[in-house]
């Protein structure tokens, strides 16, 4: 049984003038309208060439027309998609149309929600849907594809299972009060508590990478004024995308730039330069400084390859670290044979020209493995957890340890079964078995309409 009746219209394209558009409906209305409108009952997954007239039967487009019927559609209803000719007026003159036939507007989101309560996808498959069509990268589309055909799912089922066995063993003991657990069933109800707060750190470990394929590889570049860093940030994105003088203090702002490095999507950040007694407009720039490096993914540490190893903040360089940071030492076409200033200790070094060019590929391969690095997940069914995962995940982390600390105490099993039923809730948060209408909401708000 679909989820709702009403029949939901939208642009699945984006608005503008193109070469096609598509719109599409979505509901009980759908097969009735596509009969109407074509003039012949529509027949299932069939592109159709056709006019488009609308109820008094004025021409408004020649159209391509697919009919999916419920339930093996995106959403689980009965859809049309109609491709029309990319002109908005044609688009606006159909969507019209279809609202004066009984559609109403679709809100953002509304088909994937439609899908997901109809129960096609679990609710880590909807958000697979929006970092799809987010992704800028090849590894961030590949960890979309995953997810979208069910990764994380399959794993919180699996774990769901194991948790609902250990569940089922506590509470049959509570049913019969003269029973306590027996020691076999406390020590393997520990083993399994144990493995499930494994994977669930596993998991968690994921987070971080996560968050780099979706929002792109924070990368920030540090140094002393006139090291070159905003020559450098040209070099690597290919473009004059910052101000470039002999002036020590061109850069007082930070500025952004994000592009495809390799499979990764890196946003690259250009800095102040760090200099240890700042005029005070220079000390503005240098806290914004200090501010990005604090939550850098990568540090890119440029030194003048032709001076002294520069001054560094304590703040920075208590940072800073092989897995985390990359020294690069520039300008060495001004000084082919060194000597170089030293690196901080352990930290690899890579010498480049960012004038000329020498050095860079092995620069932008360097940090191509820095990344691939961070990626701590190598199975088949690659995971990368977001934001609202680590959340719900964290609190599973908080009710297991909770659970775990209660056996050696043996403790009423009651106060046990509720842990563990805490970490049902939050595993069960995570696909979506939840009836919680806010959150739903706010996933799907992120969306796009007609989508
Ligand atoms: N010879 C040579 N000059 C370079 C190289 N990289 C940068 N420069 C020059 O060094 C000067 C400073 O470069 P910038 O990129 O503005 O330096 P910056 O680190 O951004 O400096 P601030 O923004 O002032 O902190 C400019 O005159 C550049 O042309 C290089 O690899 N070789
Ligand atoms: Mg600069």
């Amino acid at each position: 049984m679909a989820y709702s009746a009403d029949t939901i219209a939208a642009l699945a394209t984006p608005v503008g003038t193109s070469a096609l558009a598509t719109v599409r409906a979505s509901g009980s209305l759908v097969a009735e309208l596509g009969a109407a409108i074509f003039n012949e009952p529509p027949r299932p997954r069939l592109a159709r060439h056709g006019d488009y007239r609308d109820r008094t039967g004025t021409l408004i487009d020649d159209v391509v027309y697919t009919y999916f019927q419920a339930p093996n559609s995106y959403t689980g209803e009965d859809i049309l998609e109609v491709s029309c000719h990319g002109n908005l007026f044609i688009v606006h003159k159909i969507l019209d149309d279809l609202f004066a036939r009984g559609c109403r507007p679709a809100e953002p989101g509304e088909f994937t929600k439609r899908a997901f309560l109809n129960g096609r996808i679990d609710l880590s498959q909807a958000e697979a849907v929006v970092d799809l069509i987010q992704a800028h990268s090849e590894r961030a589309l590949a960890a979309a594809n995953q997810q979208l055909r069910g990764s994380l799912g399959r794993r919180m089922q699996d774990m769901i299972s194991r948790l609902l066995d250990l569940l089922a063993n506590v509470e049959a003991c509570i049913d019969f009060p003269e029973e306590d657990l027996p020691p076999e069933n406390r020590s393997s109800l520990l083993a399994g508590i144990q493995q499930l707060l494994a994977d669930t750190g596993r998991l968690l470990a994921t987070s971080h990478y996560g968050e780099m394929l979706r929002d792109g590889v924070k990368t920030v570049i540090l140094g002393e004024p006139n090291a070159g860093k905003s020559c450098l940030l040209n070099r690597l994105v290919g473009y004059e995308r910052a101000l470039v003088s002999s002036e020590p203090g061109t850069t007082r702002d930070y500025l952004e730039e994000r592009i495809a490095l390799g499979p990764h999507c890196i946003r690259f950040t250009d800095t102040a330069g760090l200099n240890a007694s700042p005029a005070p407009l220079e000390k503005l720039g240098i806290t914004k400084t200090l501010e990005r490096a604090a939550v850098a993914d990568l540090i890119l540490l440029v030194f003048d390859a032709t001076r002294a190893a520069p001054f560094l903040p304590p703040e920075i360089l208590s940072r800073l670290t092989p897995q985390n940071t990359l020294v690069v030492i520039n300008k060495t076409d001004l000084a082919p044979n060194g000597p170089y200033p030293r690196p901080p200790e352990n930290l690899p070094a890579i010498k480049v020209s960012a004038l000329t060019g020498a050095g860079c590929d092995e620069l932008v391969s360097a940090i191509v493995r820095h990344v691939e690095s961070f990626r701590m997940e190598y199975s088949e069914d690659f995971v990368a957890i977001n934001a609202r995962h680590t959340n719900a995940l964290n609190q599973a982390t908080e009710c297991l340890q909770a659970a775990m600390y209660k056996i050696p105490i043996e403790s009423p099993l009651e106060l046990l079964a509720s842990d563990l039923r805490g970490v049902l809730n939050a595993f069960g948060e995570i696909s979506g078995k939840i009836d919680n209408e806010q959150i739903l909401d706010r996933i799907f708000a992120k969306f796009c309409i007609g989508k």
